[in-house]
């Protein structure tokens, strides 16, 4: 029971409190997190691992293969945690969400480390929903084919594109570029020039610091070959994988390890009741009435979990955030939701501008603001507030514009050639 746990001394003159000042965090959020570190801590040796890249680059082989790698390491019988899957929607599947377990051999004192993997769909039209899912507190993974040799500034335009949303959401994040399909490349007769030529032309351009932080990119720390069909490669990706997330620093923590950092245990308390919530209630989105409820039933069970004030909820609601565990924005009209499950919402997100019903209603690529719970038929959006999240969820996520206050533009749905006449007509 975390409960149990003995209360350690804290040394106030390092971390956190240096980063705290350095952020210019305010008086009342340190003393939260203080008061929170003075009842029980914990250290967490989690972290996200997003993969990206283009369509049919290799993401979801190379979980497979990072999974098959664990299964050797660990004579046959290595236990994975499997995260229990979003019962919702699932018609686009645009992310995801699982869990990778590692520890690399010969063992460190560090242990093994779990990877809450979330492994997006590379379609084009999706790509503007990630970057808001990026926090600093994950490792990406940028995939890109080996094999497309003949399209390079296509390849490394997408990098390009990647990095800059990564710098712009979460600056400094740790980046590692992985080059699939090696197995295609590696009988052909020119392929130790092409590797070259590759590998320099991707230092210059992205892992060269100098020049990186000039052109607005996080931290681009190796470039890898790999074959998912082969494995070749696939051992020191994951070795290289555990080595830089246990060097990764805290965010905003200049010399404290991300894993060495103490987290309060009643934000790991609440990390675990709420994943259980979400799978037994069925229930991906809270507003803050229903939520502060949830936090006090949660309370009532556990007195370990009492959160003296909302400042304390809202830091590990911060937390549970930069986790990926929950998703909550802190902009003005969607701050009074809770998503209790990510995948969910992106596939909210995914249907509302793919769905056949979304392009039936939008016509054009204008919709009537009042049809837009029809393009839904999901319980978990009541007609009741369902304007009110889904508006300012398609506003913060770049999918769709207000035209006038009763119709809507969805530019990805915009015709090539837009004929005025027949909108007129239609609308
Ligand atoms: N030869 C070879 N084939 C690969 C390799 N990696 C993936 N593939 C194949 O490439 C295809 C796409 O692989 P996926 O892992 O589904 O790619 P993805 O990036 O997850 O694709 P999306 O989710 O659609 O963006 C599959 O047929 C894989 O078997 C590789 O390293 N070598
Ligand atoms: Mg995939």
């Amino acid at each position: 029971m975390l409960g149990t746990q003995q209360t350690e001394m804290i040394d106030i003159t390092n971390e956190p409190l240096s980063s705290f000042i350095a952020n210019n965090y305010r008086t009342v959020e340190i003393i939260a997190y203080m008061k929170s570190l003075c009842d029980d801590t914990k250290t967490y040796n989690r972290m996200r691992l997003m993969l990206l890249g283009s369509e049919q680059t290799g993401k979801t082989s190379l979980l497979q293969a990072f999974k098959r790698e664990n299964y050797i390491s660990n004579n046959n019988n290595m236990h994975q945690l499997q995260r229990k899957k979003s019962t919702t929607i699932r018609n686009f599947p645009i992310v995801d969400i699982s869990e990778w377990i590692y520890e690399k051999t010969p063992r460190t004192s560090l242990g093994p480390i779990t990877f809450r993997t979330w492994d997006f769909g590379g379609q084009h039209e999706f790509q503007s929903i990630y970057q808001y899912f990026f926090t600093r507190r994950t490792l990406y993974l940028i995939c890109w084919k080996m094999n497309e040799y003949d399209m390079n500034e296509h390849i490394f335009d997408t990098i390009h594109n990647i990095l800059i949303n990564i710098q712009t959401v979460a600056p400094g994040s740790s980046v590692i570029l992985v080059g699939t399909h090696h197995d295609q490349i590696v009988k052909l007769k020119n392929y130790r020039q092409l590797s070259e030529n590759f590998q320099s032309i991707i230092y210059q351009r992205f892992i060269d610091t100098s020049q990186s932080e000039k052109l607005g990119y996080p931290k681009v720390l190796e470039s890898i070959e790999i074959s998912n069909k082969t494995g070749y490669n696939v051992k020191q990706l994951c070795t290289l994988i555990y080595d830089v997330a246990g060097q990764l620093l805290a965010p905003s923590a200049k010399d404290q390890g991300i894993f060495q950092q103490r987290i309060p245990a009643k934000y790991i308390y609440l990390e675990e009741t709420l994943e259980e919530y979400r799978i037994n209630k069925k229930t991906s989105i809270l507003n803050d009435k229903e939520y502060q409820e949830l936090i006090k039933e949660i309370s009532q069970k556990n007195s370990s979990v009492q959160f003296r004030d909302w400042v304390e909820l809202q830091q590990a609601t911060k937390w549970l955030h930069e986790n990926g565990i929950i998703i909550h924005f802190e902009d003005t009209l969607l701050s009074n939701y809770y998503f209790l499950d990510p995948q969910y919402l992106a596939e909210l997100l995914a249907q509302l501008i793919a769905s056949e019903q979304t392009n039936g209603l939008a016509r054009h690529g204008l919709m009537k603001i009042k049809e837009l719970p029809m393009a839904f038929e999901d319980k978990n959006v009541s007609n009741n507030h369902s304007i009110s999240i889904l508006l300012p969820l398609l506003h913060k996520f770049d999918l769709a514009i207000t035209w006038d206050n009763q119709h809507l533009i969805f530019p990805s749905l915009l015709p090539v050639q837009l004929s005025l006449d027949t909108m007129v007509t239609e609308i």
